[in-house]
Formats: C-alpha cells, sequence, structure tokens
C-alpha cells in the first residue's frame, strides 16, 4: 500500500512537471516565475505608487485603460469611443456630442494605438493620442483630467489602422487607412478595385498649447493596405514611414491575393517638403464631410462642428516627397529605433527581419538607385536602403520597440515570444516566451529618442489556461518582463479591458504632478450651471423642462419638484458644489432611459428624463458621499398631461 502510494505520487510528480512545462508555467532552476525576488518586482506594497503610468489600449472596447508598471494594476477605464455608463460618457447631454461623426451617433469604435505626445523627442506626458478603426477617428486624451477631450473624425479613410502615432515635437498625429476605397466614395464595381481605388495619409497638426487638432492635408496614394506607420526622429526628422501590403490591389480571398508579391513596400514620406508645398498654396481641396468634436473643459460641453472639405495632395506633384522601399512580405510592424536612423519591417511571411537604414535610403534617392516605380512613386532598389536582416529570429514577426541600450525587442506571433536583438549587429541575443500568441509589446517611451528600458509589456492574443476559466470568453491578457539585464525575465501576467493593441507608457512622475483634482467652480461657464443653492430653479419651456440642480453632502437642491407632467422632456443640470478633492456625487432618476452622471466637484452634467407615467417618482446619489449618502434623494411629482399642478421646487420646506 505505501508502495503504492509512493509510485503514485511519483506519477503524478512527473504529470504535474510535464503539464506545468506545457503550460509554459516555466520550470527549471532559473525559472524567473517560481523566482523568489521576481515578486518583490512586481509588488508595490499599499499605499506606495507605481513607478510608471500604462496606457494599454481596450481594443474592440473602444476605451483606453490606464494601469500602474510593474504592479499592473488597473486604476481606470477612459472612455473614449465607446458609451460608458459608469461615467455618463456617451449618455449625458454634454459628451453626447463627442461620439458625432457623418454616419450619425456612432458609440462605439476598435481603438488600437495609443502614442503620448512628445516635445524634442521625449514624451512630454501632456496628451495620448488614439484611433478609431472601425469608423476612423482620432481621438485625444488630456492627461491632466484623463478625460477624452477632442475627436476627429478621418474622411476618405477605412479601417484607420496606421495610425495615431505624433511626431518628435508633436507637429502632427498621423492617421493611415489600411482599407484603400473610392476617393471620393462612389458607387462602382469592386472588381474595378486595381488603379481606382486609393489609401489616403493624413496629417492632424496639433496646437503646441492647448492640443487643438486639425486636419492639414491627406496625401492620396496606390491602393494598397497601409498596415502601421512611424515617425522619424533625430536625423530622420520630417519623415514619416507607413508599411503596406495587399501591393496586389486584391479585393477578395486576400489571404491569398494579397499574399502574392515578394516583397512589399515601406512608403517614406517627407512630410517636411509636402508640408511646405501646401503653406505655398499646394493641393487641392476636396468637398467631403467630417466631424470634429470638441470638449471645452470650462463650460464642461461637448460640440460637434461638420467640416466640408479636406486638402488633399498628390504625391506626383511633390517630386522628392515620398518613397517606396521593397520590404519582404506583407510587412507588419514599421518601427523606428531611436536614433532615427533604422527602419524595421517586419514581414509577417518572411523568415528574416528587414532592417532599412535611412542614411542609406538618402544616399539612393541622391543616386537615384531606384527600380522602377509604382503609379509614378519611384521604388527604391531594395539592396540600396537595406541596413541588414535579422535571420531566422522567429515566426511571425508583428512588431518591434527599443530600449535605451541599443537593442530591439521583436514580437513574433506563430512562435509565441519576444526576441531580443542588437541594433547595427543584427545578433540575436535573447528570448522569452509569451503565453500565448503576443501581438504588440510596449517599453515605456517606445516611440520616441528616449526610452525607459526596465520593463517591457508584451499584449497577447491567446489566454487559454492562464487564469480561472471564465467561460467560452477568457480574460485578454498582458505579461511585464523585466528587461534590465541581459536576459529577459517574465515578472507577471495580468488581465487586459477588451483586447489589448498597442499601449503607450511613461514615468508616472511626468503625469502625477499635473492630474487635476477638482473643476473651479468660479471658472464652470456651462450655460445651464447653478453655482450655489440660491441660483437652483426650475424653468418650463413648453414641454420642455429645465431643472437647474446642485449637489453638495448630504442632499439635492432641489429635492422635492412639482408640476412635471407625462410627456415632459425633462432636463436635469446637476452641479457639484464640492471644491474638495475626490468628491464626486451622482444622480439617477428611475425610468430615465440613459445611464447615472457621476459628477466631478465643481462640474456641471446633464441627463434627460421623460417621464410616462404619472406618480411621485425618486431620484437618489449613485456615489457613496458621504455617511448621509444613503440620505441624498429626493422626489419629482408628475401629473397627467393635461393637469393644472403649479410647478414649484423645494428643499428643507414642504411644498403646500
Ligand atoms: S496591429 S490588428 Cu496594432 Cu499588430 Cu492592429
Ligand atoms: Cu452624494 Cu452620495
Amino acid at each position: 500500500m505505501k508502495n503504492l502510494l509512493k509510485s503514485t505520487l511519483a506519477t503524478v510528480a512527473v504529470l504535474v512537471a510535464f503539464t506545468s512545462c506545457n503550460n509554459g508555467a516555466k520550470s527549471g532552476k532559473n525559472s524567473g516565475a517560481l523566482a523568489n525576488n521576481v515578486a518583490e518586482k512586481v509588488y508595490v506594497a499599499p499605499g506606495e505608487h507605481d513607478e510608471f503610468y500604462a496606457f494599454i489600449s481596450g481594443g474592440f472596447s473602444g476605451q483606453l485603460s490606464v494601469y500602474g508598471l510593474p504592479s499592473g494594476r488597473l486604476f481606470k477605464v477612459i472612455p473614449v469611443f465607446s458609451q460608458d455608463a459608469e461615467k455618463a460618457y456617451g449618455y449625458n447631454e454634454e459628451t453626447k456630442p463627442m461620439l458625432n461623426t457623418s454616419h450619425g451617433f456612432v458609440p462605439w469604435d476598435d481603438a488600437h494605438h495609443p502614442d503620448i505626445s512628445q516635445t524634442n523627442g521625449v514624451i512630454d506626458g501632456r496628451w495620448v493620442f488614439i484611433n478609431g478603426n472601425n469608423t476612423p477617428r482620432i481621438a485625444k486624451i488630456d492627461l491632466s483630467t484623463f478625460e477624452t477631450t477632442e475627436i476627429i473624425e478621418i474622411p476618405n479613410s477605412a479601417g484607420n489602422h496606421s495610425s495615431s502615432f505624433v511626431t518628435e515635437n508633436t507637429e502632427y498625429v498621423v492617421a493611415g487607412t489600411r482599407f484603400s476605397v473610392p476617393i471620393p466614395q462612389k458607387d462602382m464595381p469592386i472588381k474595378d478595385y486595381k488603379g481606382n481605388f486609393k489609401g489616403s495619409l493624413t496629417f492632424i497638426t496639433v496646437d503646441p498649447e492647448h492640443g487643438n487638432m486639425d486636419i492639414k492635408f491627406q496625401l492620396i496614394m496606390p491602393g494598397f493596405d497601409y498596415d502601421l506607420s512611424h515617425p522619424g526622429r533625430g536625423k530622420s526628422h520630417g519623415w514619416f514611414f507607413f508599411s503596406t501590403y495587399n501591393t496586389e490591389e486584391a479585393s477578395t480571398l486576400m489571404e491569398v491575393n494579397a499574399s502574392q508579391n515578394d516583397k512589399d513596400f515601406i512608403a517614406a514620406v517627407n512630410w517636411k517638403k509636402i508640408e511646405e508645398y501646401v503653406n505655398n498654396g499646394g493641393g487641392t481641396m476636396m468637398p467631403t464631410n467630417y466631424a470634429h468634436n470638441v470638449y471645452d473643459e470650462n463650460t464642461h460641453m461637448a460640440t460637434s462642428t461638420m467640416k466640408k472639405e479636406v486638402l488633399t495632395v498628390n504625391p506626383l506633384d511633390v517630386p522628392g516627397a515620398v518613397y517606396l522601399m521593397p520590404t519582404p512580405k506583407s510587412p507588419h510592424g514599421c518601427d523606428v529605433d531611436p536614433t532615427g536612423e533604422y527602419i524595421v519591417g517586419s514581414g509577417k511571411l518572411s523568415a528574416n527581419l528587414t532592417v532599412h537604414s535611412f542614411t542609406k535610403m538618402l544616399a539612393a534617392i541622391e543616386n537615384e538607385s531606384f527600380a522602377g516605380d509604382a503609379y509614378g512613386i519611384p521604388i527604391i532598389e531594395f539592396e540600396a536602403s537595406l541596413a541588414g536582416v535579422v535571420e531566422q529570429p522567429g515566426l511571425g514577426p508583428l512588431h518591434t520597440e527599443f530600449d535605451d541600450k541599443g537593442n530591439a525587442y521583436t514580437t513574433f506571433f506563430i512562435s509565441s515570444e519576444v526576441v531580443k536583438w542588437k541594433v547595427g549587429t543584427w545578433e540575436v541575443l535573447d528570448r522569452q516566451p509569451c503565453y500565448y500568441s503576443v501581438g504588440h509589446l510596449m517599453i515605456p517611451g517606445g516611440n520616441s529618442q528616449k526610452p525607459f528600458g526596465k520593463y517591457v509589456v508584451a499584449m497577447n492574443k491567446i489566454t487559454k489556461d492562464r487564469y480561472l476559466p471564465t467561460g467560452p470568453e477568457v480574460t485578454q491578457s498582458a505579461q511585464l518582463y523585466d528587461i534590465s539585464g541581459d536576459k529577459m525575465e517574465l515578472l507577471l501576467d495580468f488581465p487586459t479591458v477588451g483586447e489589448p493593441h498597442y499601449a503607450a507608457g511613461c514615468p508616472a512622475d511626468l503625469i502625477k504632478p499635473r492630474s487635476k483634482k477638482l473643476f473651479d467652480l468660479e471658472n464652470n461657464n456651462h450655460p445651464y450651471a447653478a453655482k450655489s443653492e440660491a441660483d437652483t430653479k426650475v424653468v418650463r419651456d413648453g414641454k420642455t423642462v429645465h431643472i437647474y440642480m446642485t449637489t453638495i453632502r448630504s442632499h439635492f437642491a432641489p429635492d422635492n419638484i412639482e408640476g412635471i407632467k407625462v410627456g415632459d422632456k425633462v432636463y436635469f443640470h446637476v452641479t457639484n458644489l464640492e471644491q474638495d478633492y475626490d468628491v464626486p456625487h451622482g444622480i439617477s432618476m428611475i425610468g430615465a432611459n440613459t445611464s447615472e452622471l457621476l459628477i466631478m466637484p465643481g462640474q456641471t452634467e446633464t441627463f434627460l428624463w421623460e417621464p410616462k407615467q404619472e406618480g411621485v417618482w425618486p431620484f437618489y446619489c449613485t456615489d457613496f458621499c458621504s455617511a448621509l449618502h444613503q440620505e441624498m434623494q429626493g422626489y419629482v411629482r408628475v401629473s397627467a398631461a393635461n393637469a393644472n399642478t403649479p410647478l414649484k421646487w423645494s428643499l428643507g420646506e414642504d411644498i403646500e
């Protein structure tokens, strides 16, 4: 019996060892995940702060989530392209215009690539930009309030994927189309795609002081798919690089038909040259229709303006502005190293990683080392701009980031790993498995001249057995690696909101001191604000009723309202009079076909209620704000549509 037990245990031990190996929960002596000090490296003690912020795209959630590194703790989900009932974003009257587009109100998008603003090539922590792919848009989030303050729709674009990357002084945030389409849109046979569909690359200026976005020009390129992009920096500042696939210009069975060519291109765009051309009156105004939505922090309201034209540029009209660098094979990631010299093209179907040299590219242009042209755009000879290749580093390369020591880190989707290699010698230095099938990766400051090479976050496409199961839909996942030593070390798994695509990170100190604590009531210019209880009132205008309401611990003013009628449109404009950090109030009304409001100190927000039944209906505060939070409530009396109940409101007295 004893022996049987022993041998059973031995078998179990072997099985466990085997299974855990299979699961990738690394076994063996130098196992990162099992080492004691690993826990310490990610442990942020209660009350302590993380060293880095990470802004991780929410993918098909349409949002942007804020994490701390190294802890992997989730702090906030910033609503960007999707309605968010928790924060009333897209539900309250103030923020609904943010989601307006030329297709009407679009309350969702597929968010991909956050990128933080830069000054002199270094992350400055002022704004983070992110693209919506599906109904092409670029959003700007203000990192003093962590709120989406601007969304600009991109006309002539579809599947806005090679976006939203910023140049080294945030001169531009750039958006490239994934799908080529008829420009302008028109009814035509799909089979006539080739030669007729076009791809637009959009350059959006960012006001250096206020951050206001404006489309400066759209470059109308051949009908390829523009997958990813990155700005030049340092010596290559003034250029922008875009990877392409489907240079075959196929429109059906793309998995086969868009994989025919040995090489596709990285398009190199000299935006400084085009900017000069445009500033001198170049380009063609094209009629179009797109929304520009701006949130004003002083009125606490967004407005949406429909723009009617866009300046387009034909690359052939600006000689010397656009070149194509052949790159094997259907390149996805298009990443520029911190010096600006090297442009890495990750050919998804290629055995090797291709690295172009900016210096060699300029020389090739100078010497006219061209191998023909595509629709008149010169194609640089492959060898002429080639800096080197990383040979057989893995399978299915997607994206590359850089540290501050001359190393590059590339993700491989198929072989499911991060591979570290040396920039310049192209030798592979280290590799670590990802669990599983990694897409993007992020080193804080990665898209800048100054990366902070302490951690890399791998954002994975598959999670499988890494967490407790949650039914068929399992959590999305990221992994944190320590890259401060020669070898990468896996430190942590943490779940993410939606499918994480790219992320942007920076030292917490860049953002923390500027984080706003409240809104100044004095500067509240909301047209329906009540800045004191004396200003509260209820105003009827036909069938529309405006309630000017305030909140303070722990009551609403007014809290008794009579004279509302069935069929009225009742707007609750609620101002939070608090002027202390971290004292929001909420409000919700029974039967309102919208979300609660969550109102920050000094802010005014509005929701619409359309009462459908007579009665006395309560409302209450939804945010636990004080010991008497539960007493923070009120009543609205609703009379029949033809009743004569007089309009009255009060606080602390009975309405007779
Ligand atoms: S990319 S699928 Cu960011 Cu690798 Cu979108
Ligand atoms: Cu105010 Cu709870």
